[in-house]
């Protein structure tokens, strides 16, 4: 008998991912927010090839497909965007700041869309309306008056466009500094600095019609359920075609076991639905490393008893000795760690990862997906290059149907690195500028997302100037960022709405509104496309058809090119022929990078073109030219705290989010309904501390020795759920508060987010007696 559960807000999942369900979510989340006839016009554009690119997030379209794919996270982001909500100068006017950081993100966002450009006045605490001419020359004085251009961050979140993020870094440059703090630096870094390094390309290799062809799909530490709900209609067809899926994450997430799909008449009607992960292993929070490494050192095994029994290996030696150089100190690697450790580390039987080992032996092509369960650890790089080694092990890279999938986050973010936001610029790209724009490019490296906050904290930096996106709350340790943040000169942000980084003031504060992707966006020579480019290096074209949400708004690559017209009186670019028609960004964006070659030709194309990716053809664009093997010291993510490994948390996003944005207040998947206020944990560690739902608890950050640190979050209550042993999760952003900001990989930078000691104490309250389940 099903057993019940007193506590509010509390309850099992029974159904299946996808379904009624979510689409009961849709009509809900549009009833809120948008009117009838926009949802009707907006969610069938979507994602076509005439129509304007999802803003949920970054997973391919299908090539030729001419119908609506259906993706409830989607329908949120959208109706959240296309909302008739309007947050207002008199809005404004009528609440003062201080009152305003009283509310929550819910609320902030909740209030709807920017209209007008605004300026924070401080005798009135409040935002008053401002013209866009006088903010561009306000602006444009304070940033001519720094003496050292590199004491400005330019931050970019990964909804801009190609275009406003080309003229970023075009505007950034040219006023002379490469910081470029960027949402990437907290989302998929360790791909971009740890997979040039061992396959010469910082992407995925796969193509959407890889799906087709493999015999095995690993899933490793992401949520496609909630985060990339269109790949759960990917893997149903691979589960329907027989092949195998294995999801490898601390956490049982229903979108990875079982999926209803909103396409399927016969699924929705009959309630049936597809079973998604043949199965499911659940490893300990940071045991990623660990796991790889046992799966890896089981496939030694079994290639040399095979060997021994004269059958062929099971590793691909002509792949290995033709393309890749360093397996024998691969071999020598894991050869030096002890099961033991491995099993400790990774919280997985022998058994388990012997069996991971078996099928990927067996299957003739995989492809490994994974998410912010690999990156955002202190050894976050490495833990993708032992990806990667995996796959080099068997040859299954740059073959039909294998490859390496990381699943982007934001649904532009690789194109902004594509296009120049980096903070450490290969020199062909600063060579390229200075060819075509003629100027000099500064040639010293920037700061990262940290190293930005880390310099507003030290008086290094003065000024803040943010592309999107909600820095402050998305970064760690707000203690730290906030009071940073505080300290700063000049802040200026464009945004479509009201989140928490706006009311961090510094001294002079802007806030200016832009135009959303579901917009139309109308210049000089006519309506505007933009490009986009998906997790598979595809670009596409991306046009709104709605009207804009007020008559003030600008266009993000229009606000850009208004600040720098207004900062480099001596300019060599030509802002205006560009803004007037985008076109013309495009023939700069291919004359900076040759990849672009017949840009404004090719996005005409339905469905766009892929970028030249390397290493899928076996290409390897190392300085060997070979694929390399890197080796991880140890196998511990979380290498500084090796004491303190008794209880490792780890911070998530619920279905109802998106990032530091919140849609609601549930998380109808893992069965949490109306609440944020929660800490998961295995029923076995539940007992152990004579813990149970309902119950609530103090959580507090450990520091590297294991000792308790003043770093805290009050008032949890308890979850128990089918999860990993030695694991807790609760929801990112409001754990934050627990992650020092000098908790990062030292490699690619990213905050460690993913593991982080903590220790519990049962707190006075009680919520209600709930039931163990
Ligand atoms: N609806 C919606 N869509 C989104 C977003 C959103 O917030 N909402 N955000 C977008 C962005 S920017 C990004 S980066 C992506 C994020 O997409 P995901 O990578 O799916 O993001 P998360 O929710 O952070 O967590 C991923 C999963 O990792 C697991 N995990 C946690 N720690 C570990 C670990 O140590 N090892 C392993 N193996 N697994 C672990 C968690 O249980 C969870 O299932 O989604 C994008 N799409
Ligand atoms: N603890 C913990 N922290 C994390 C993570 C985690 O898993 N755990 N994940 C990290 C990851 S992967 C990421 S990507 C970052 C996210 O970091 P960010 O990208 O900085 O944050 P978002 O929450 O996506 O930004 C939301 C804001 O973007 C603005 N916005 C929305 N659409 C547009 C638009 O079209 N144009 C402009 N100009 N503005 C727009 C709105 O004002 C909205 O309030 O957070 C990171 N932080
Ligand atoms: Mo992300």
């Amino acid at each position: 008998m099903k057993q019940q559960n007193k506590t509010i807000g509390i309850a099992p999942y029974g159904g299946s991912a996808g379904g009624w369900g979510a689409l009961k979510a849709v009509a809900d989340a549009i009833r809120g927010q948008m009117s009838v006839k926009q949802d009707v016009i907006a969610l069938f554009k979507v994602n076509q090839p005439q129509g304007f690119d999802c803003p949920g997030c970054a997973w391919p379209d299908p090539q030729h497909g001419s119908s609506f794919e259906f993706c409830e996270n989607g329908a949120k982001a959208v109706s959240w965007e296309a909302t008739s909500k309007r947050t207002t100068p008199e809005f404004f006017s009528a609440h003062t700041v201080s009152e305003l950081w009283q509310r929550n993100a819910f609320e902030l966002e909740g209030e709807g869309r920017l209209t007008h450009p605004m300026k924070y006045d401080a005798a009135t605490d409040t935002y008053q309306p401002i013209e866009w001419e006088t903010a561009f020359r306000e602006i444009g004085e304070k940033l001519q008056s720094y003496e050292d251009p590199d004491s400005v961050e330019f931050y970019t979140s990964g909804r801009a466009s190609n275009e406003a993020a080309f003229l970023w870094q075009l505007f950034a440059r040219e006023y002379g500094t490469n910081n470029f703090p960027d949402c990437s630096n907290m989302c998929h870094e360790p791909t971009s600095v740890g997979l040039p390094q061992s396959i010469g390309i910082g992407k995925g290799t796969i193509e959407l019609e890889d799906f087709d062809h493999c015999d095995l799909v690993l899933c490793i530490g992401h949520n496609p359920g909630t985060n990339h709900p269109r790949m759960l209609g990917t893997l149903r067809e691979v589960s329907k075609r027989g092949a195998t899926i294995v999801a490898i994450n601390p956490l049982r997430e229903r979108g990875l076991e079982r999926f209803t799909s909103p396409q399927s008449p016969v699924e929705m009607l009959s309630l049936s639905s597809t079973t998604l992960a043949s199965t499911y292993y659940k490893v300990r929070v940071g045991g990623d490393a660990a796991m790889l490494k046992g799966v890896m050192k089981c496939l030694l095994v079994m290639h040399e008893r095979a060997l021994a029994a004269g059958e062929p290996g099971v590793l691909d030696e002509s792949f290995i000795s033709e393309h890749t150089e360093g397996f024998d100190a691969l071999k020598a690697d894991l050869d030096a760690t002890d099961w033991p450790h491995i099993l400790k580390v990774s919280g997985m039987t022998f058994e388990e990862i012997q069996n991971i080992a078996h099928l990927y032996a067996k299957a003739e092509r995989t492809i490994i997906c994974y998410g912010m369960g690999i990156t955002q650890h202190q050894y976050g790089t490495q833990n993708v290059q032992q990806i990667a080694n995996l796959l080099l092990m068997r040859g299954n890279i740059g073959k039909k149907g294998a490859g390496i999938c990381p699943l982007r986050g934001h649904s532009n973010v690789q194109g902004d690195r594509t296009v120049g936001i980096t903070e450490i610029p290969p020199q062909s790209l600063l060579d390229n500028l200075e060819k075509v724009f003629g100027f000099k490019p500064p040639q010293k490296h920037g700061h990262g997302a940290v190293q930005a906050i880390q310099a507003i904290r030290d008086g290094h930096s003065k000024a803040l100037l943010c592309l999107g996106g909600n820095l402050a709350e998305a970064i760690s340790d707000p203690q730290q960022t906030f009071e940073a943040m505080r300290k700063l000169d000049l802040v200026v942000h464009m945004a479509t709405k009201l989140n928490r980084s706006h009311l961090l003031l510094g001294k002079h504060n802007y806030l200016l509104p832009v135009l959303g992707r579901t917009e139309i966006d109308r210049q000089a020579s006519g309506e505007q496309s933009v490009t986009v480019e998906d997790s598979m290096s595809m670009v596409h074209a991306s046009r709104g058809s709605l009207k804009p949400a007020s008559e003030w708004l600008k266009s993000e690559p229009a606000i850009v090119a208004g600040l720098a017209k207004a900062t480099l009186p001596n300019t060599k670019v030509n802002w205006d022929r560009m803004i007037g028609d985008y076109s013309f960004i495009r023939q700069a964006i291919e004359a900076v990078f040759p990849a672009f070659e017949d840009f404004n030709r090719k996005i005409l194309q339905p469905g766009g073109f892929r970028l030249y990716n390397a290493a899928s053809e076996r290409k390897w664009l190392t300085p060997s030219g070979k694929a390399q093997f890197k080796i991880m010291q140890g196998i511990n993510e979380d290498p500084r705290s090796l004491k303190c490994h008794d209880l490792v948390l780890t911070t998530l996003r619920s279905h109802d989010q998106y990032n530091t944005t919140l849609y609601g207040l549930n998380d109808r998947y893992r069965g949490v309904t109306g609440r944020r206020d929660v800490l998961f944990i295995s029923a076995d560690e539940a007992e152990k501390r004579r813990l149970r739902v309902g119950d609530k608890v103090h959580m507090v950050a450990l520091d590297p020795d294991g000792k308790q640190t003043s770093r805290r979050l009050d008032n949890l209550t308890i979850v128990v759920y089918d999860m990993a042993p030695g694991s807790v999760a609760a929801y990112y952003p409001e754990a934050n508060v627990l992650v020092p900001l000098d908790s990062f990989d030292t490699e690619s930078g990213i905050p460690a987010y993913k593991s982080i000691p903590v220790a519990l104490e049962h707190a006075e309250a009680t919520e209600t007696s709930g039931t163990l389940r």
